[in-house]
């Protein structure tokens, strides 16, 4: 179950079933909002998951620490301190809500990949899924895997104080 890094990324997709855009919030205030081609333009991964059938799922996506490096979230040997109490809440279409330590998105101290997927076998998601799916390699059971992923946002639980995002 490794992830492979793939030479040229997925296609672009034009469907209008990507038209949904991520919103990316850091624990320090900073948003962005990033649309299909902005996704689509990151780096992309590939790793496999088992459903609860047994069936081996092949999905294609974005490192989480890619999409939050948009909003200058800590990264690599900046994952110390005070940043081990970050968490990132992944919120869905319909309210559902995945919360994971920012450490453990970080490809420096964690090895099992967390993807923000927008493929599965080189195609795009099923609509029911996507357009883009939360998926983390080796979990047991996909209840991490949000569907419809709409967003996510760092949150300091040191702090506990939710930044002002304009
Ligand atoms: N948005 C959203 N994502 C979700 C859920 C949900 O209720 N809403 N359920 C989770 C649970 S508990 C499981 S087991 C998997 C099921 O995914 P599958 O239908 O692709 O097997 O989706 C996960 N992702
Ligand atoms: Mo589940």
């Amino acid at each position: 179950m490794r992830a492979l890094i793939l030479a040229g990324g997925v296609a672009l997709f034009a469907t209008a079933a990507q038209a949904q855009s991520l919103s990316v919030k850091g624990a320090d205030g900073a948003v962005a909002e990033l649309d299909a081609a902005a996704i689509a333009a990151l780096p992309h991964l590939s790793l496999e998951v088992t459903d609860h059938e047994g069936k081996v799922h092949s999905y294609q996506g974005v490192e989480v620490r890619d999409v939050l490096a948009t909003v200058g979230a800590p990264q690599g040997a900046a994952i110390r301190g005070p940043v081990l109490a970050q968490a990132i809440r992944f919120t869905a279409a319909d309210g559902y809500q995945v919360v994971l330590s920012l450490a453990e998105t970080d490809p420096t101290v964690q090895a099992a990949k967390v993807l923000v997927a927008d493929a599965e076998n080189g195609e795009p998601l099923a609509e029911a899924d996507g357009p883009l799916r939360l998926v983390v390699e080796g979990d047991l059971r996909p209840a991490r895997a949000a569907r419809q992923l709409m967003g996510l946002e760092v949150l300091d639980l040191a702090t506990g104080k939710a930044p002002a995002h304009p």
